[in-house]
């Protein structure tokens, strides 16, 4: 399954759910798929998707779902600790796995050897759940919408990326967007 589909076939499963999404084509393709001021798309550094959404579930009581790549996690991979150490009843880590630093050319990353759900178990996680690459069986999110908090999904996914154009909104309004929608206003 590409990326773009997982995404594509998540989103369309949410409902009320605030979204912070990962740098570069991850991005892209779920601003291609379905924008929303709900989704905050994060420019700038990698690695800080989970760190976001961990800030963000902490603060309000809406669910807060994170898209991550695999690259992005193991390069802040102790916000893993972070976040099951503080334990948000409302956050749900999804990590977007192709095995390599798919926005930035497919460099291979660590994660066709190291097994990121158990990394999250042996951290300490209790609901992890996996989905396999297929491009018949479409995903099905509502299992994971009713667990408990932090929830992790780890999610593997053909590299390459959508033929997608760049978001056409400034950083700037991409926040402010998404505050009025935390809230409220
Ligand atoms: C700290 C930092 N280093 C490098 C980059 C450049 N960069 C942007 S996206 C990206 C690849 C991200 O890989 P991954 O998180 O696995 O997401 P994918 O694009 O594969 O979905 C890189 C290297 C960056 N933005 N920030
Ligand atoms: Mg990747």
């Amino acid at each position: 399954m590409e990326r773009i589909k997982a995404l594509e076939q998540i989103t369309k499963q949410l409902k009320d759910e605030l979204v912070i999404c990962n740098i570069g084509f991850p991005s892209r393709e779920l601003y291609h798929v379905k924008d929303s001021s709900k989704h905050f798309y994060m420019m700038g550094s990698m690695g800080m998707a989970s760190s976001i959404g961990l800030g963000l579930a902490i603060a309000q009581d809406r669910k807060v779902i994170v898209f991550d790549g695999d690259g992005s996690l193991l390069m802040n991979l102790g916000s893993l600790v972070t976040i099951y150490n503080q334990s948000p009843e409302n956050l749900v880590l999804v990590v977007l796995d192709n095995e390599c630093y798919g926005s930035t050319g497919n460099q291979c990353t660590y994660s066709s050897t190291t097994n990121l759900k158990k990394v999250a178990e042996g951290v300490g996680f209790k609901n992890t759940v996996f989905y396999q690459e297929s491009p018949e069986v479409e995903i099905d999110f509502a299992p994971v919408l009713e667990m408990e908090g932090p929830v992790f999904v780890h999610v593997k996914v053909k590299a390459g990326n959508a033929s997608v154009p760049v978001i056409p909104l400034e950083p700037p309004e991409i926040k402010e967007r998404f505050m009025r929608e935390v809230q409220g206003n």
